[in-house]
């Protein structure tokens, strides 16, 4: 009672200091805040002819980086400057390219007017680094000058979560490749390191198989379609930032479109029809399992990524029980709609396991009752008091209920937001350890949605930004961080520095953003 009053008491006054003053923050605009960050108050000036990169890794996605962010440093170009060259030093302990959950993403960085360092154990954490020195680089439109200030700084900085994941959707509308390929410029500018993409729905079948090459035929148009190529692409790119791509076929739910080319894949439910998300593929037939063990064998060659999400979510099994071949089936084993449930996610663990994978799947089947293997990893989107009970069972978790970047999430105050104006403090003042007490060490970190029912390449950018940098922060940065006001204006100037780079990110307060005139 105490403390939730001096709860609301300081909310009251956080409120209106925002919305009474000009809100202040003296420092770096560096987002996700590192963990440790000292500053002094002198400023480098920088010339961007004469700056130069260079480091002894040999790791050609480094070198790929160093090239990405020299231009990445200097948004506006080679404006004419008389300030003394400086070289930033990158130094990694490993130049391994290897990619997997809890890899070290953690480095240092020492900026002064003798030297520019950047140390890391791997070629990630200098990933990381580099984008963080992208943040120091301040553009100053009335000078036409760059300069660092804050100098002499240093920055000691690492991941709270190892996993900091961003969903897109491409079952709903389909994103040309290039776009997915902008998101992932996008998301890597606060630090998430999987891309977690939810390819297929019961809308749109757009992945191509060359072992059921009528598949596609449930895609939205022929040409809205993911060749093999596009696929390796999206996972090459996203690798060059240190992001893992794991896919997710959503089934026995959400699987209409599979119908499309191979109608005998899904059960008959006609007077559960009327919704096309609620069709689910029949479970009642050999055929089934082995056309999902030839599909995901092939998808597995090109999803590389230890995940594999089979998503499992909202399965209306009402509809299992409308169609008699389904029936006969479960009165012969014994099964009960559960139980069938559970023997479809045991084939699929055990078809998982074969490819040498790790099965993700949402809370539904947990929730449902459905016993798994303790390796599963569940996302959830349901409830704080779900996590809970789903690491206690030893499961391992990751959050999303409070990260619908779709949805406007009620927010734990009570406070009602306008559609959209300051709804990223929702997304900020949720914690994936909020409310939870035991088992935390399960909760693996969290991700962002944007489901895509609403949204494409056009709507996209303005949906998800500046938001997403509000769930980044929340991801990686100490969990002590959650000061509203500075977060605004960190927030306001880094969705400026991210759209001076063409990420279409507005702002969040009163303020001037220098943008290219076009
Ligand atoms: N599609 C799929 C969706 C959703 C889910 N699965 C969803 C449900 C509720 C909200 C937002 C999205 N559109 N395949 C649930 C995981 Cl509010």
């Amino acid at each position: 009672m105490y403390k939730s009053a001096l709860f609301i008491f300081v909310a009251i006054i956080a409120t209106s200091v925002v919305y009474s003053q000009e809100p202040v923050y003296i420092g770096p605009n560096i987002v996700p805040f590192p963990q440790v960050l000292n500053t002094g108050s002198s400023v480098l000036a920088v010339n961007p002819n004469t700056f130069s990169i260079t480091t002894d890794s040999s790791s050609q996605i480094l070198g790929i980086n160093i090239k990405r962010y020299q231009k990445l440093f200097f948004p506006f170009g080679m404006v004419k400057s008389n300030a003394p060259a400086l070289n930033l030093v990158v130094i990694t302990k490993s130049d391994s390219e290897d990619l997997f959950l809890g890899i070290d993403e953690s480095y240092s960085i020492v900026a002064n007017n003798k030297q520019l360092t950047i140390n890391a154990n791997t070629v990630w954490g200098a990933v990381r680094a580099l984008e963080t020195f992208s943040q120091l680089i301040q553009w100053n439109p009335d000078q036409m000058s760059y300069t660092i200030p804050w100098v002499p700084m240093t920055i000691s900085d690492f991941p709270r979560f190892p996993w900091r994941g961003f969903m897109i959707d491409t079952g709903r509308h389909f994103l040309p490749v290039q776009f997915i390929l902008h998101i992932i410029d996008t998301i890597a500018y606060q630090k998430f390191n999987i891309l977690h993409w939810h390819i297929v729905d019961a809308q749109s079948f757009p992945v191509v198989s060359s072992t059921y090459t009528n598949l596609t035929q449930g895609a939205f148009n022929p040409i809205a379609i993911y060749s093999h190529a596009d696929i390796q692409e999206v996972i090459a790119y996203a690798k060059s930032y240190g992001i893992r791509v794991v896919p997710e076929f959503d089934i026995p739910g959400h699987s209409a479109a599979w119908g499309v080319g191979y109608p005998q894949l899904i059960a008959s439910c006609p007077s559960y029809a009327y919704n096309i998300n609620n069709m689910l593929l029949n479970i009642a037939q050999p055929y089934t399992y082995q056309f999902i063990g030839n599909l995901f064998a092939e998808m597995s060659s090109l999803f590389i990524d230890q995940y594999f999400h089979t998503g499992g979510d909202e399965v209306v099994l009402d509809c299992w029980g409308e169609d008699p071949t389904i029936t006969a089936w479960m009165k012969k084993n014994n099964f009960n709609l559960v139980q069938a449930e559970e023997y479809f996610e045991n084939q699929l663990t055990t078809i998982l396991t074969n490819l040498n994978r790790t099965k993700m799947v949402w809370n539904d089947p947990y929730q449902n009752g459905v016993n798994m293997t303790k390796d599963t990893l569940v996302q959830v989107w349901d409830s704080a008091s779900l996590t809970q009970e789903i690491v206690d069972a030893g499961y391992k978790a990751i959050v999303s209920f409070a990260y619908y970047l779709d949805k406007q999430v009620p927010n734990p105050e009570g406070k009602t937001h306008y559609e959209w104006q300051d709804t990223w403090q929702d997304f900020y003042g949720a914690d994936p350890l909020d409310n939870i007490t035991t088992s935390t060490a399960n909760v693996l970190g969290g991700e962002a949605c944007i489901w895509g029912e609403q949204v494409n390449q056009v709507s996209w950018d303005v949906r998800v930004y500046p938001r997403a940098l509000a769930i980044g922060e929340r991801l990686w940065s100490n969990e002590a961080v959650t000061d509203i006001q500075t977060a605004l204006v960190r927030f306001t100037n880094n969705s400026c520095h991210i759209a001076q780079r063409g990420v279409n990110s507005g702002p969040l307060y009163p303020n001037y953003c220098y943008l290219p005139e076009n």
